[in-house]
């Protein structure tokens, strides 16, 4: 039985065959077999997919060394931790870790000198009551592109694409960026809704900092950038300044697309320390869920306390939650 493959298939596969980074390769050949119609015609190709699938995986886990595979270095990949994960991408000098070291309990080199950080670094950064990761990664200019970066991107939740008010060079920088991520075949997104076309491409939802705002005092720097990008969230900000580091977080938050949902013991008071994380338009069985999947089956409805409701309103599995609420789950 013929196999019936779509073309786009064989130009992937010739992707896959002359990649080099196992984790990118795995993304490939994840998508491959996602790709492939599944029938008789194609069991045999399934299998082997799958056996590469699982190869890549044990080499990216456990730094397997045969056939050549290249060393991963640490800088390929950076456990999520929190409510998500936004990455600093930015031209040299414009003050990613100076926002890390903000923001932050991390300690980055801060220098007035360009190409001062040589390695991605994470921090936990605390917005209300939650902590949302971090990531400081070298700057992105002609003269250099540590390889890694297109992987430690896909990877993230949110990308802060960071412009330097006081650069004279600032939308030149950024055009060059956002063109290298192309050619990476990453595409800035003010909001991602749906998947690529071509799954070879990734999209990614990123918003501006403008940064070192009070470099921008006739504001045209400011008008500049959104004119560049237009649909795209900006926040103006200095290190100097409280209030704009508090819009940077809550910038974050809102680009995560994630609620808070806090819950309450029958008779007692809420837990405000430790909230579930849910996307947005997340249910009260969703919310139940995380916390076990048998209590989720048990649960017979929770009382909820929260903005536009009643006091305590009995509401069922399928209620859509709103950040901020507070559940009282009944079995
Ligand atoms: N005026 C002003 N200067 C800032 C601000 N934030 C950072 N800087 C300065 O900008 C310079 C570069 O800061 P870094 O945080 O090292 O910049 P970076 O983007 O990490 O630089 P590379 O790692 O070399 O790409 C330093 O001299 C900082 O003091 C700010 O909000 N306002
Ligand atoms: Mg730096």
């Amino acid at each position: 039985m013929p196999a019936n493959l779509p073309p786009q298939y064989y130009e992937l596969e010739r992707e896959f065959k002359a990649e080099r980074d196992p984790r990118e390769k795995l993304r490939l050949a994840e998508e491959l077999l996602a790709m492939m119609p599944k029938h008789k015609g194609t069991d045999k190709l399934q299998a082997d997919m799958k056996a590469k699938i699982s190869k890549l995986k044990k080499q990216i886990e456990g730094g397997d060394k045969s056939h050549g595979a290249r060393q991963l270095t640490a800088h390929d990949h950076i456990e999520k931790e929190g409510a998500g994960q936004a990455i600093l991408i930015g031209p040299p000098n414009c003050g990613k870790s100076s926002l890390l070291e903000t923001l932050t309990h991390a300690k980055p080199v801060v220098a007035d000198y360009p190409y001062s950080t040589r390695e991605p670094l994470a921090g936990m950064m605390t917005y209300e009551t939650v902590q949302i990761q971090l990531i400081d990664t070298p700057h992105v200019s002609p003269e250099s592109y540590e390889n890694y970066l297109s992987g430690l991107i896909r990877n993230a939740d949110v990308v802060v694409l960071v412009a330097d008010l006081e650069a004279r060079t600032m939308v030149e920088d950024l055009r060059f960026l956002v063109d290298k991520l192309e050619e990476r075949r990453i595409l800035l997104k003010p909001e991602v809704t749906r998947r690529p076309d071509d799954p070879r491409f990734a999209y990614k939802k990123a918003f501006i900092c403008a940064h070192k705002e009070y470099e921008d005092e006739d504001g045209y720097k400011r008008a500049a950038l959104k004119e560049m990008f237009p649909d795209f969230a900006l926040v103006a900000t200095s290190i100097i300044d409280d209030d704009s580091m508090e819009a940077f977080k809550k910038t974050v938050f809102d680009a995560l697309n994630i609620i808070r949902v806090y819950t309450k013991p029958v008779g007692h008071d809420p837990d405000y320390k430790d909230p579930i994380i849910l996307p947005i338009g997340g249910t009260v069985e969703e919310a139940a869920m995380t916390l076990h999947k048998d209590f989720a089956q048990k649960m017979k409805y929770a009382k909820i306390w929260g903005e536009g409701k009643f006091e305590g309103q009995r509401v069922q599995k399928d209620f859509v939650l709103t950040d901020g609420d507070i559940l009282e789950f009944h079995v």
